[in-house]
């Protein structure tokens, strides 16, 4: 692990973190090294707005019927977070409410980790007080800790239950009584779901259809229909703190992979596979391979899994190294991968053919955009010859060809120009060209297919180059 990469990282991270009370951590369950990473202690005189709404649902309504949710109703006391019902007469949304009560929900969107609240639930007939998770659309849906007052005290349960990607419903229910102090815990990892009150396990969901993506904490007061006076008003959903902790990435992505695009005039885009855990990555890179790295755009966070190297440098070779990350920690670096930034030549990607071809140095792979790859010829015989399709009659002015070891090798050819692939004109001839180095020559000329002749080679090498670079009448300059 790069520490200064490991630092750069944690930017994010503890700008993101910033204003937050990081309590001693509590209880989170054994096996996994824990890191409180997002606790509110409701310590204050009022809720942290940077980090809760409240006062109506988080898509803005304040319907909850049959209650109307009011700010008041929400509020901090004695260092916790009470959330009240009242039973009276409530005008909003054009109607008379019976009762009102209050809701708060997290700004942050979480993705996987340990979250625990203590709490006191309000008991009586109609109570339907929750702590639950929601992601913009439904599903899915976490039901963390919601409980009915449904029946009376001996019949009032909790309700444990997810909706899943699939919308799959999978619920238990815990007679009880929950009006004393309780802790309830929510483990979220890949693939699996663990509910605990006071640290007991209680329920276990493994799936694939677990939610892996960001989502939200809702803590809200409410009533069903059976609610009335005897349910005893007002009441209070108490919630003493609110925890959430993380294991840092253990694994790298892969190695990001590098994609040529015709725009990428001075820039490199790269994409990776995404990592169980991380919420955002961090991108390194080097001009040399083995670093040291430079961090890349960390003070955003790259939250996606790709990324554009807008500060690459035509022709320079770049090394890139990819890091998982979260509020947590980092990961070790991916594999490194080298990219060359490109104008952007009219021949990437098109058709190419050849003479002939040595296995694995296929036609393509002198004009995929990578100087990794080339085409060669079969054997040492000459002449050979590589043919591009631009799919219409181009106007070309410049092309460029990356020879194969060519700071100690001299090719000689020929770049001929055809509109019908049948009749060829020669428009550069360089059969007698005997300097090292890769080559690059102006032509004015109109053609559909570009064919390079290999005549010959002085040190009796195969025909071979890395790229050939075809540019059109507004081809700036050699960029060698
Ligand atoms: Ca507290
Ligand atoms: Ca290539």
């Amino acid at each position: 692990m790069n520490n200064h990469l490991l630092n750069k990282c944690f930017c994010a991270g503890v700008l993101f973190c910033a204003g937050i009370f990081f309590s001693a951590p509590a209880a989170p369950p054994p096996g996994q090294t824990w890191n409180l990473v997002w606790a509110d202690e409701f310590n204050g005189t009022n809720l942290d707005t940077s980090q809760w709404g409240y006062g109506k649902k988080q898509w803005g309504t304040t319907d909850n019927k049959p209650c109307l949710i009011v700010p008041e109703d929400t509020y901090l006391e004695h260092s916790n977070l009470v959330l009240r019902s009242r039973m009276g007469s409530f005008a909003g949304n054009g109607k008379t409410y019976p009762f009102s009560c209050g809701w708060a929900w997290s700004k942050r969107w979480l993705a996987y980790g340990y979250l625990e609240i203590r709490a006191q639930y309000p008991a009586g007939k109609g109570q339907w007080p929750a702590w639950w998770m929601l992601r913009k659309g439904w599903p899915p849906e976490f039901d963390i800790a919601e409980f009915r007052g449904a029946r009376g005290t001996d019949s009032d349960y909790m309700t444990q239950a997810v909706y899943d990607e699939a919308a799959k419903w999978n619920s238990t229910t815990l007679a009880g009584d929950y009006a004393g102090w309780h802790t309830y815990g929510f483990e979220w990892g890949p693939g699996y779901l663990k509910w605990f009150i006071d640290g007991k396990l209680t329920k276990t969901v493994v799936s694939s259809k677990v939610p892996a993506q960001p989502m939200y904490v809702i803590l809200s007061a409410g009533l069903d229909g059976t609610a009335d006076a005897s349910t005893g008003f007002p009441n209070y959903f108490v919630i003493d703190y609110f925890r959430w902790y993380q294991v840092s990435p253990t694994d790298p992505p892969g190695a990001p992979t590098i994609h040529h695009r015709p725009s990428d005039n001075n820039q490199v885009a790269l994409s990776w596979n995404a990592v169980m855990g991380a919420n955002r990555y961090c991108i390194s890179r080097a001009t040399a391979s083995g670093g040291p790295y430079t961090v890349l755009a960390t003070n955003t966070g790259i939250t996606q899994t790709t990324y554009t190297d807008s500060s690459a440098v035509n022709f320079l070779n770049y090394f890139y190294v990819v890091s998982a990350a979260n509020d947590s920690g980092v990961s070790p670096n991916s594999p490194e991968v080298m990219a060359t930034a490109f104008p952007a030549p009219i021949s990437v990607g098109k058709p190419a053919t050849a003479s002939s071809y040595e296995s694995g140095h296929a036609p393509s792979n002198a004009n995929d955009g990578s100087l990794l790859s080339r085409w060669t010829a079969a054997d040492s015989g000459y002449p050979q010859w590589w043919r591009v399709d631009l799919g219409s009659v181009q106007k070309l002015r410049r092309v460029v060809i990356r020879w194969e070891k060519s700071a100690q090798w001299s090719y000689q050819y020929r770049i001929e120009v055809s509109t019908n692939d049948v009749d060829y004109i020669t428009v550069v001839d360089q059969t007698g060209w005997s300097a090292n180095g890769n080559s690059a020559d102006l032509l004015t000329a109109s053609g559909r297919y570009v064919r390079v002749a290999v005549t010959g080679q002085d040190k009796g090498g195969w025909a071979s180059f890395y790229e050939c670079e075809i540019f059109g009448a507004n081809a700036g300059s050699d960029g060698l």
